[in-house]
């Protein structure tokens, strides 16, 4: 199978559909097939066809996402796994190590904090929960020879915070440590953490990469040698890969991401408007808000400011769970990232396994995932769970 990439200075949609992506040598298939299978025939012992070898090693259909990522990224290697979590630890067994410490979100995806704190900690790996958002806090939390990593989500997961990606990379530099960027809220199309001087981009391709919440996957792009060399070893030697249909799955809806992400960042601004102005609403969080104090760093750092929305209810906890259960365009569910809009509770949901930690979020915190419907039936469902009568129209 042919994997062509067109020119790095191809524009992003266009990578987006080509890139990884040529038509199939023998038939001429516009679309990278799906190769259902575990094993290769070789010709004589050792004699792999284009490399093909067993498919926890590498399969076609893999190799077409991994190098579209890779592309997407603007980096060289890209890796697809089973989930968003499978690539993240990774990441960790690959780079790290007993006795390494790492500084991460102090408001991340509850499931990586998770991760850090209740299954590598048992290895030996220490984490320091802290505000990204204080370039004073995070060089405090830099323990000298000891801390390997800096982990960043940007946004986060749910509070929509912005860390500085090219201030932390320098930051992390200067002390000889790895920075690792979360990007799955932005997605390649909005924020390129590698142009910024970061050294890993790791995703939940569940989410927007996906685009349809049809598919639980993951990714890790790389723009080095040396470190893809630790990341392929460990994709094979742990085994957490990505299935031939879930890649091929990733690998269709990155075709029309930039669209898609598009048309998120205009929903999520007109409701990130209309909730500011909303009295049963205490608090509106959204990047792209002249009221967020991210925004100028997301200005320069995205293209534009994506489809997640947080906002906290005026009346409390309680008003925060019966209004999730209200909404009728909005379904009620875990996840995000796909065309249709998702409302959900985070404190009890997505965030339910980080309760007690620095990480807890506030009860009357709901997260939109706000998706690619017509905005006036999304504005109208949101006005009718608020419980107000005024049209939005
Ligand atoms: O679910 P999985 O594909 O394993 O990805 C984990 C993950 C990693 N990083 C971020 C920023 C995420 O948001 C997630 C998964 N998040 C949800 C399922 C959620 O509803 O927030």
């Amino acid at each position: 199978m042919t994997t062509d990439r067109p020119a790095d200075s191809a524009g992003f949609a266009t990578r987006a559909i080509h890139a990884g992506q040529a038509p199939d040598p023998t038939t001429g298939a516009v679309v990278p097939p799906i190769y259902a299978t575990s094993t290769y025939a070789q010709d004589g012992v050792g004699g792999l066809r284009n490399g093909y070898e067993y498919s926890r090693s590498g399969n076609p259909t893999r190799t077409a996402l991994e190098e579209c990522l890779a592309s997407l990224e603007g980096g060289s290697h890209g890796f697809a796994f089973a989930s968003g979590l499978a690539a993240e630890d990774t990441v960790l067994r690959a780079l790290c190590r007993s006795g390494d410490h790492l500084v991460v979100p102090h408001d991340a995806y509850g499931g990586t904090f998770r991760l850090f704190d209740r299954v590598h900690a048992q290895w030996g790996i220490t984490a320091t929960p802290v505000d990204l958002t204080d370039l004073a806090a995070v060089e405090a939390a830099i323990q000298p020879g000891k801390t390997t990593m800096l982990w960043l989500e940007t946004p986060t997961n749910p509070l929509l915070a912005i860390a500085d990606i090219a201030a932390l990379a320098e930051l992390a530099g200067w002390h000889g440590i790895t920075t690792v960027v979360d990007n799955t809220f932005a997605s390649p199309y909005l924020q390129q953490p590698l142009a910024l001087g970061a050294d890993v981009v790791v995703h939940s391709t569940t989410k927007y990469c996906g685009g349809h919440s049809d598919v639980v996957g993951g990714a890790v792009v790389v723009g080095d040698a040396e470190l893809a060399d630790k990341v392929r070893f460990h994709q094979n030697a742990m085994g957490a890969v990505a299935g031939p249909f879930d890649a091929w799955l990733v690998l269709r809806g990155l075709k029309t991401l930039a669209l898609r992400m598009e048309r998120h960042s205009d929903n999520a601004e007109a409701i990130a408007r209309f909730l500011a102005e909303h009295p049963s609403v205490s608090e509106t969080i959204y990047p792209g808000l002249t009221s967020h104090s991210g925004h100028d760093v997301a200005r320069r750092q995205m293209r534009r400011f994506g489809g997640m929305v947080s906002f906290r209810v005026a009346a409390g906890e309680q008003a925060a769970v019966e209004l999730c259960a209200r909404t009728k365009v909005f379904t009620l569910g875990e996840s995000l990232g796909g065309v249709e809009s998702l409302i959900e509770h985070p404190g009890r949901m997505t965030h339910a396994s980080v309760a007690g930690t620095a990480l807890e979020v506030p009860a009357d915190l709901v997260r939109l995932s706000v998706g690619i419907e017509e905005v006036n039936d999304l504005l109208e469902d949101l006005d009718q769970a608020l419980g107000t009568t005024g049209s939005v129209r």
